[in-house]
């Protein structure tokens, strides 16, 4: 890789290139953009070589610059009229008047009157500022963010199991080397394409096993290379991994030595899979026993104990957006414990992570429970090296929040928050029971979203303040293998566009502690390394120095001493596999956890007979706030759908193209049909892209999970019928009248 930094031409010159990576997904697509000024969009981007891409993309990523310059992006603060329209305003009117909003709210009715959501597409820098103002400058416990609906499942059980959560644990290109890999609930031939290359050697030797109860992109990948696609009922995933520990127990194919060695709590799991014998699985998953069977001895043949290659287990949010996500992922964690896979080099369990900073910005204090570092907010020791890093009494700093769905849930609610700034998040749309998130935004008396696009939640707000977008700022973030890479300008923004770091400061500056923020990344970069030293995420060794001299750092990356005998001298290199040596576990054992099966908190039943799964397209990104608002990619997929089976289609009555209205306990979407033969007969899929009456997301569930908080997501029961049904209904009885 030849890294080209922003400093060898200034950006905005003609033809200057930037080296930087795609503002979307945790891939973080490599790319180098070409400033056109003058031109239609301010750059043009082509994909660049880097060991995760190499020099791919998807559609998203090329068509990324079509944001920039977004009709309708916002590029002045905008204020609520009184008509219910906005206003433009200065800079300096708006933050004054939420500043204003702030104190008085504060005075009324205590600090927690004001909360904040962040979100997972934030650089390191801005959510390790976003936690530290919520902390210092509201003095709020209440702050929380969307990476509770996207990894906190993984989080949750990989800290728990491992001592750690570093997402895949190991650099992608690994995957490449092993003789199996098994996908649970994810679809990364459609949500990171570029990922698919690393699985070519695992295709070629036919052990890709995907479990999905569709058959997606993914999982032809697999059935095509005479590898296996699993279809399990939706949410009985954690059955099918019970019974291939069962079977791997039962036909002595377990690692016994390295269990010995490295794992507690193996017997308590093995008495407790002992009870799921394949057969018993087969009747609750419908996948046969004989299948179960099969995955046990493939990835048994492929493990390092039996002389295979390696072998992966690695999960999506298909597994994990489940009131039972953590207890789902740990059954895949004591899946890899059992076959010695983890901390091994060419092989490992990992979750695929989401969002473009989806792993730093679990890191970094925008979380309710903590505090730079991946520390715990509740720890004395980690509150007294956070707040002398701030310069600040350990005291002031709050105590933890509440996670994401409570703290909606909250808002505007008697004792609740009266105020809510959004950064990087467009709930309205995202967040489950979207109907209630709604009215309890609109409950408020101040939101404020931060936001490029006047977004659905941003149209809610009586304060929209307009944030430079990826080409336009300098950062870093850090990838789903946990490699911290760079971001870098390469155009300026448009109107009066600011970084968010500027925004903080400002607004922290009004409220009288201006002089503990920057709008500078480095300096904030700089202060966020201190602030992790001794921390499990620990960047204290990272530099913009480093990276921009291409040096590849994952973290674990501590500041090196000069008298470090392994590295005399120089920086610490980082630790793209943390798990070889030991586990950062009290005593350096990872631990299994004895897990069982609950289903799902909404499962089917007479009134609700079909499982409703949500998910993602290629061509739109989460909400949609800034895919939909791409050309090329609104009309690859201009709206909402429902993806269902012809013989379900038949039993409803809906053929292809007919509207179907979708009814849950929490409320009612209609979508059009489409009809296809990759998914079971007893199941729907909905992508959760579109707002109004085509949002999944006023059906899903807001049921958590209790470890992690996560929403159910992924499994709700739903009735369905056509809408030409309900319409001549409301004709005969209007006739009858
Ligand atoms: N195009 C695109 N790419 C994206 C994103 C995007 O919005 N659009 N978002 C990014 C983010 S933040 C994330 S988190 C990732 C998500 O990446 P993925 O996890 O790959 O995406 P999803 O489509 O949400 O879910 C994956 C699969 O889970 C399946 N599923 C549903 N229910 C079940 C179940 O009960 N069991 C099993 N085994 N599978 C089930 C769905 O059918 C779906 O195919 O994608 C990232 N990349
Ligand atoms: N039904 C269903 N719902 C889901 C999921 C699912 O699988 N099914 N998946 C969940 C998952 S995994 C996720 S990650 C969430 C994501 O859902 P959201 O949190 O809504 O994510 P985005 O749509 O990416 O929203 C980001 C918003 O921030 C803006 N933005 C982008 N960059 C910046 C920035 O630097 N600063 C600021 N202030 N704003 C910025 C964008 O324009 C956009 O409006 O959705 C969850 N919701
Ligand atoms: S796979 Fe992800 S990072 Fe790569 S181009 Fe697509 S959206 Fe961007
Ligand atoms: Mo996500």
């Amino acid at each position: 890789m030849t890294p080209l930094t922003q400093g060898e031409v200034a950006p905005g010159v003609p033809g200057a290139t930037v080296a930087t990576h795609c503002p979307y997904c945790a891939l973080q697509c490599a790319q180098t953009l070409t400033a056109t000024p003058g031109g239609r969009l301010p750059v043009t981007v082509t994909g660049r070589d880097f060991p995760t891409n190499r020099g791919g993309m998807c559609q998203k990523g090329w068509t990324s610059p079509e944001v920039l310059r977004a009709a309708d992006r916002v590029t002045t603060p905008l204020l609520r009229t009184a008509d219910g329209g906005f206003r433009e305003a200065s800079w300096d009117e708006a933050l004054d008047l939420v500043a204003g909003r702030i104190r008085s709210l504060q005075s009324e009715s205590g600090h927690d009157a004001v909360a904040v959501f962040g979100g997972g597409g934030l650089t390191n820098e801005k959510a390790y500022a976003l936690g530290k103002f919520a902390r210092l400058a509201l003095r709020t416990r209440l702050i929380d963010y969307n990476g509770r609906f996207c990894m906190s499942s993984a989080a949750a059980a990989s800290n728990r199991a491992l001592g750690m959560d570093r997402g895949l644990a190991f650099p992608l290109a690994d995957l490449g080397g092993a003789d199996a890999v098994l996908v649970l609930g994810s679809n990364m031939g459609v949500t990171m394409p570029p990922f698919v290359q690393h699985l070519a050697g695992v295709r070629e030797r036919g052990g890709l096993v995907v479990v999905d109860p569709r058959e997606t992109v993914t999982a032809k990948l697999a059935a095509d290379g005479a590898g296996l696609h699993l279809a399990p009922v939706p949410g009985s995933d954690m059955v099918v991994l019970l019974a291939i520990l069962h079977v791997v127990f039962a036909e002595s194919l377990a690692d016994e030595d390295y269990l010995a060695r490295r794992v507690n709590g193996v017997d308590a799991v093995r008495r407790s899979v002992a009870q799921w014998w394949p057969e018993r699985a087969e009747s609750v998953t419908g996948v046969p026993a004989e299948t179960l069977r099969e995955v046990a001895r493939l990835l048994a043949a492929a493990s390092p104990a039996r002389g295979g290659r390696g072998a992966y287990i690695l999960t999506g949010r298909g597994v994990e957006q489940m009131a039972q996500g953590t207890d789902c992922v740990s059954a895949a964690i004591n899946l890899a414990l059992a076959l010695g896979l983890v901390g091994r080099h060419g092989s490992g369990y990992g979750p695929v992570t989401g969002q473009g900073n989806g792993q730093g910005g679990r890191e970094h204090g925008q979380k309710a429970d903590q505090l730079p570092g991946y520390r715990s907010i509740s720890d004395p020791a980690a509150r007294a090296h956070v707040a002398a890093v701030w310069g600040v009494d350990p005291a002031v700093i709050p105590g933890p929040g509440v996670p994401a769905m409570q703290l909606l849930e909250s808002l505007g609610t008697p004792g609740g928050p009266r105020a809510l700034l959004v950064h990087g998040s467009n709930v309205v749309v995202s967040a489950p029971h979207a109907t209630l998130v709604e009215e309890r935004l609109r409950a408020l008396d101040l939101l404020v979203v931060c936001d490029l696009v006047p977004s659905e939640t941003a149209l809610l707000a009586d304060v929209i303040l307009p944030v430079t977008q990826w080409a336009e700022e300098d950062g870093t973030m850090t990838n789903l293998e946990g490699r911290i890479i760079r971001r870098r300008a390469a155009t300026a923004a448009p109107g009066e566009a600011r970084s968010e770091l500027w925004i903080l400061r400002e607004l922290a500056r009004r409220l009288d502690c201006g002089a503990l923020f920057s709008e500078d990344p480095e300096v904030m970069f700089d202060e966020l390394a201190r602030a992790s030293a001794g921390g499990k995420a620990d960047y204290s060794g990272v530099t913009y120095a480093r990276l921009d001299a291409g040096e590849e750092l994952f973290w674990p990356c501590p500041a090196a001493h000069a008298s470090d005998p392994a590295h005399p001298g120089m920086g610490h290199p980082g630790t793209p596999r943390p798990f070889l040596e030991s586990f950062p576990t009290p005593d350096g054992r990872a631990v299994m956890h004895a897990v069982n099966h609950r289903g799902p908190a909404d499962d089917v039943r007479a009134d609700a007979p079909i499982y409703l799964v949500t998910g993602r397209v290629l061509q739109h990104y989460q909400s949609g706030a800034q895919t939909r608002r791409v050309e090329e990619l609104a009309q690859a997929q201009p709206e909402a759908f429902v993806e269902m089976h012809p013989l379900l289609a038949d039993r409803l009555d809906l053929a292809g193209g007919d509207v179907a209205i979708l009814t849950s306990t929490r409320g009612q979407a209609l979508a059009p049909v489409r009809l296809t033969t990759d998914i079971r007969a007893d199941t729907v899929f909905m992508p959760f892209h579109w707002a109004g009456e085509g949002s999944a997301n006023r059906l899903t569930n807001n049921a958590t999970d209790p470890t992690s908080s996560m929403p159910e997501f992924k499994v709700t029961a739903v009735q369905i019928s056509a809408a030409r049904v309900a319409a001549a209904a409301i004709e005969s009885e209007g006739a009858l009248r």
